[in-house]
């Protein structure tokens, strides 16, 4: 029988936190506390998942489907200029280039991707035509793009104005440094539990920033940037793709918790295994999992990575431990 199967009830977590009349559970074997947030449940990376997770959780208090909830929920920052990491408004790569990775998975274990597309403000829904319309998982570059255009998206200008000035501002010096936590913006990968209790998950990014032409990082990669399993869990990742798409990150993670590990204890391993072979000195990654009960994990190799957590009727940003400590 697997570990999950022997979760027992011990406590309910005192009225006034965000957790409040939820109940705590604790893995028997190891002890250790989990955070049970209950179903359903909507989780996603950095401070512009506040506005995915309200889009998302919107769809699913209707009744919706998770896979449209995640869909719904990611289109948030990649339609909104501002955000310079997603989507319309991203930071263009050396060339001037923005370029685009996606990546969707449903309950049935569907997926679609896209890589390296240009010119499309919403690859999200465009992977997901590639999962839903082709006998595909992923289209990259031009394919992609022709694809898009054919299924109805519009061809439009992704480069902003002030995303184009700080390319300028870049090309001065020309270095290529990935910065930790650049922007406290980036990548959002979002993960939702409905009220049927299926999972999905989605992750869209325009990338590193000032990537050399071409590059693909992580997030389009199922396994990497994201996973689903929805007899187990699901897993997201933010930071240095190349790091992730060693270790497969989002995968391992899915695959611990199958194995008995709650999310945080998954989240956690993930990370030991970037720390045990890989310079991550100047390198963040944090990953995001929840399992088929709700509970939910967060870690990062540096501090300052957060997550928009949308549970018990309250949205609210926390903060995910991390392997290096603050100073
Ligand atoms: C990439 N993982 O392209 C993305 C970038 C990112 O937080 O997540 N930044 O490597």
């Amino acid at each position: 029988m697997k570990r999950r199967d022997f979760l027992k009830n011990t406590a309910i977590v005192a009225a006034g936190s965000a957790l409040a009349s939820c109940e705590v559970k604790t893995d028997i074997y190891s002890g250790n506390l989990l955070n049970n947030g209950g179903l359903p449940i909507v989780i996603s990376t950095w401070n512009h998942g506040i506005a995915a997770n309200e889009a998302a959780m919107q769809v699913i208090k209707n009744g919706g489907s998770a896979i449209d909830a995640v869909e719904a929920g990611v289109r948030v920052p990649e339609s909104d200029p501002e955000m310079m990491s997603v989507g319309y408004g991203g930071l263009p790569d050396r060339d001037g280039h923005v370029t685009l990775d996606a990546c969707i998975m449903d309950e049935k274990g569907n997926c679609g991707s896209v890589s390296y597309l240009e010119n499309i403000k919403n690859p999200i829904s465009v992977a997901r035509k590639v999962m839903e319309d082709t006998p595909h998982v992923m289209l990259s570059g031009k394919g992609a793009y022709d694809f898009a255009i054919e299924k109805g998206f519009k061809h439009e200008n992704l480069l902003t104005e002030k995303a184009k000035k700080r390319w300028k501002e870049w090309l001065e010096e020309s270095k290529y440094e990935p910065i930790i936590n650049i922007e406290n913006h980036d990548t959002i990968g979002l993960l939702a539990i409905d009220q049927k209790g299926d999972i999905s998950g989605a992750c869209t990014t325009s990338g590193l920033a000032w990537k050399i032409h071409g590059r693909v990082g992580d997030s389009p990669i199922i396994g990497a940037g994201m996973y689903v399993d929805n007899e187990v869990g699901g897993a997201v990742a933010t930071g240095v793709g190349e790091m992730v798409m060693k270790t497969l990150g989002t995968f391992l993670i899915v695959e611990l918790m199958r194995q008995g590990k709650n999310p945080q204890e998954a989240c956690e391993e993930a990370v030991n295994r970037i720390i045990a072979k890989q310079e991550y000195k100047d390198m963040q990654v944090g990953y995001l999992a929840i399992d088929k009960q709700g509970n939910y994990g967060a870690y990062a190799i540096h501090p300052g990575f957060n997550y928009a957590l949308y549970l018990d009727g309250q949205n609210t940003m926390q903060d995910a431990e991390s392997f290096v400590q603050k100073p």
